[in-house]
């Protein structure tokens, strides 16, 4: 199986750390999304990382599709719970890290534009749902070592991945230590995991 990604998407770190925690091997091809010869269209008719190639040629997208396939390769460990409200609880707060996730990706690429195309308006919506969701997760995690049912699950990765892309491109304009405590313990402890440790974002 070949992973196609990009080294600071989000949405690829979850999919590469689930494949490690869950002691699956597979093949990593990084891409440049916008080289004419981009592989991911050929997988992806959205043209968006991460895919993941199966060995029949067959592929997979998106993010929540690909790491429900890893976490059913190998019975042991699931990341996602077998029971079903744990699952949705589980789910809930991927969907969530990713809303957060896809606020800063508009926000990151719109501020990238020439200044006078930049829509403030715009940013300024983004960043506000950052900053709600980022406080939303902050109060339910509350003093809870993990974020589903005190077991380390799909959440704290998805949540950990969050926080890692939002540190690397909004570092500037949220203090995650300041605002949201919660959520930077829990970051604290997912740092110490290697499959953490081997996927950070790169500058
Ligand atoms: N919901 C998707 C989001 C994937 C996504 O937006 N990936 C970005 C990279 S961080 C991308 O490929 N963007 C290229 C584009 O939108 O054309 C997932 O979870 O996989």
């Amino acid at each position: 199986m070949k992973l196609l990604y990009t080294v600071n998407s989000p949405y690829a770190r979850k999919v590469r750390i689930v494949a490690s925690e869950k002691h699956i091997e597979i093949t990593l091809e990084e891409v440049v999304l916008a080289a004419p010869d981009c592989p991911v269209k050929n997988y992806n008719p959205l043209g968006k990382v991460p895919v993941l190639v199966l060995t029949d040629g067959d592929s997979l997208y998106d993010s929540r599709v690909i790491v429900e396939y890893l976490d059913n390769r190998t019975p042991l460990a699931h990341l996602i719970p077998q029971d079903l409200g744990a699952k949705i609880k589980v789910r809930r707060w991927e969907a969530l890290a990713d809303g957060v996730c896809d606020a800063a990706v508009a926000t990151m690429l719109e501020q990238r534009k020439a200044a006078p195309m930049q829509d403030a308006a715009f940013i300024d919506r983004q960043l506000s749902k950052v900053s709600s969701g980022l406080q939303a997760l902050n109060n339910d995690l509350g003093k809870n070592k993990w974020c589903v049912n005190g077991t380390f699950s799909l959440a704290d990765i998805a949540v950990g991945c969050m926080l890692g892309y939002v540190n690397f491109r909004l570092g500037t304009v949220i203090n995650l230590s300041a605002e949201y405590p919660n959520l930077e313990h829990l970051q604290t402890a997912l740092l110490k995991r290697q499959s953490f440790k081997d996927s950070l974002p790169v500058a």
